[in-house]
């Protein structure tokens, strides 16, 4: 059947695509998606470093296995490598953590031998699934991540690192500040001092060893774009102001205000903008404006930055099977992951590269990964004072002092007007609430008005894989399936114009 209520998507990205999909194949006939800008796919983006493939959004997919969507869609699609696809790689089950194989350099010049890195490595592993064992326990003896790890260790290294020499142990102590730097860009977040302890656990992992798109993540969203109708999207058309209850329009309880002035009238609208815009955009984009438990979980969740710095060589300085390389500052004993001075020193804020492979498809090129304020300064300067930190780093991390980037390209995620950051994570003091109210439409339950005016989909309202692209796609679907599922129970001459 044919339902003709009027919907409108705020937000072109992969949960707005999502959601039109399930709605226009239930028989939806009147939706529309309203996008601020010239393309699809808002934080899946794929690019170019000179002719080479490279994604300055979404990288992986995280947990390749059958309760995937992501996973699903691309073997759909025929988006991925063969290696993908085997059940080897679906059952593999990582923990969040791919099992690649290291290169460690440090701040002296020069490798490091991984068997003095591997204690502090495993110890920080160790304490990250541990970290993630408070959630819903209630009791947990410290706020953040970030203190835990830091007096666990302390203690632990008292016991178990009794026997080893100050430079050995001053060594393992500044791998722990980089690991959780590197633990700053998976989470999204400035510092592991701004993540919840009690709601790390939160986020859930899937099976399956990350997999890439050799073509590009883009191919997933051409490929979903091409089975919507055309025209269905508008591009360049932001939204400014979502009004709900709203009593001007005769039927119509929700009016979209563009920014160009036009007024467009709808029964429903999904609103999918990232939670860095609503952070920022809240009390203009709502009238009347959220409810105050609503407001209070978008401001207690955090949205952090994560920013790829590409750097290619002409030769490798890395290990033929490296697949991540980790920089070790070797003055960073104190367990730290943030700069005490970011104009001067930012760059210290880099964990280290992941090497794209394979090497025939790519060449050499490698994937810098800086993430908090740091990150955000970094957006600041332009493309020549980055490359020239990275050639300083390179170099003095290596000890080679002719070592030369060919090309350099990073992604500026937080100056993004339409995202204001990378993506979400469990900000100090959240719960479990605060994602279910993330997800709750406007208006509140228990009201008399219309229900369902306004609907939330998009990463930041996944109860347990928040920040990822899976995430995001079922939460598109979750809120297509809520209007379907409403007006399955409508009693036809209830349904208004249909
Ligand atoms: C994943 C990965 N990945 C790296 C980097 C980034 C992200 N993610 P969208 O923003 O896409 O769409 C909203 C649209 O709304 C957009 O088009 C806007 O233009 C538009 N809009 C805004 N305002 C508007 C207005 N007013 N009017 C009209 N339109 C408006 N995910 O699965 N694998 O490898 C990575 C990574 C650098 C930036 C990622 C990854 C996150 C995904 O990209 C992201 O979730 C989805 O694309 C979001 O889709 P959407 O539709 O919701 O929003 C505890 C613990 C936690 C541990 N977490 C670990 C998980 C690891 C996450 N890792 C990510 C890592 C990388 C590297």
């Amino acid at each position: 059947r044919s339902v003709n209520a009027k919907i409108i998507i705020i937000g072109c990205g992969i949960s707005g695509i999502s959601a039109a999909h399930r709605l226009v194949k239930a028989g939806f006939n009147d939706v529309r998606i309203l996008e601020a800008t010239s393309r699809s796919g808002g934080r899946i983006k794929t690019g170019r470093l000179g002719n080479k493939i490279v994604e300055i959004g979404a990288n992986w997919i995280h947990g390749p296995c059958e309760e995937n969507p992501v996973f699903c869609l691309a073997r759909q699609y025929r988006l991925l490598d063969p290696e993908a696809l085997t059940p080897e790689n679906q059952a593999m089950d990582i923990g969040g953590h791919p099992p690649w194989t290291p290169n460690f350099f440090g701040s002296s010049g020069g490798k490091l031998n991984a068997e003095d890195i591997y204690p502090a490595q495993q110890m920080f592993l160790e304490l990250l699934n541990e970290s993630s064992e408070f959630q819903g326990q209630k009791g947990e003896p410290w706020s953040c991540v970030g203190d835990f790890i830091r007096s666990e260790v302390q203690q632990r290294a008292e016991e178990q690192w009794k026997d080893i020499d100050a430079t050995s142990r001053s060594l393992r102590l500044c791998v722990i500040s980089n690991m959780l730097k590197v633990e700053c860009c998976v989470n999204g977040a400035h510092s592991m001092d701004e993540v919840s302890l009690g709601a790390f656990g939160l986020y859930k992992t899937l099976p399956g060893n990350d997999c890439t798109f050799p073509g590009g993540y883009e191919g997933l969203i051409k490929n979903l774009m091409s089975e919507l109708p055309s025209g269905l999207v508008t591009y360049n058309r932001p939204v400014r102001c979502v009004h709900w209850n709203n009593t001007e329009e005769r039927g119509n309880p929700v009016m979209v205000e563009c920014d160009d002035g036009e007024r467009i009238a709808a029964d429903h609208v999904i609103c999918t903008v990232p939670l860095g815009y609503l952070k920022k955009h809240h009390s203009t984009l709502f009238h009347p404006p959220l409810p105050l438990h609503k407001l209070c979980s978008v401001q207690r969740l955090g949205f952090g930055t994560n920013n790829k710095i590409f750097v290619e060589f002409d030769a490798p300085w890395w290990d033929a099977d490296c697949e991540v390389i980790y920089l070790v500052w070797e003055d960073e004993d104190a367990m730290v992951d943030e700069v005490p001075d970011v104009q001067r020193s930012w760059i210290k804020k880099l964990f280290g590269f992941t090497v794209l492979k394979p090497t025939e498809r790519y060449g050499h090129v490698l994937c810098g990964w800086i993430a908090g304020h740091e990150s955000e300064y970094m957006e600041t300067l332009s493309e020549q004072e980055v490359t020239q930190a990275v050639t300083q780093l390179v170099r003095r991390f290596t000890g080679n002092p002719t070592v030369t980037p060919k090309r350099v390209f990073r992604s500026q995620w937080f100056h993004d007007p339409w995202t204001c950051g990378s993506y979400t994570h469990p900000g100090k003091g959240c719960s479990e609430q605060d994602l279910d109210n993330m997800m709750e439409p406007l208006p509140s339950k228990g009201s008399q008005s219309q229900p369902l005016q306004v609907l939330f989909a998009g990463e930041a309202t996944h109860p347990c894989y928040f920040s990822t692209v899976h995430g995001a796609v079922l939460t598109g679907w979750r809120e297509a399936d809520r209007l379907i599922s409403h007006y399955s129970s409508v009693r036809p001459f209830e349904l208004r114009k249909s």
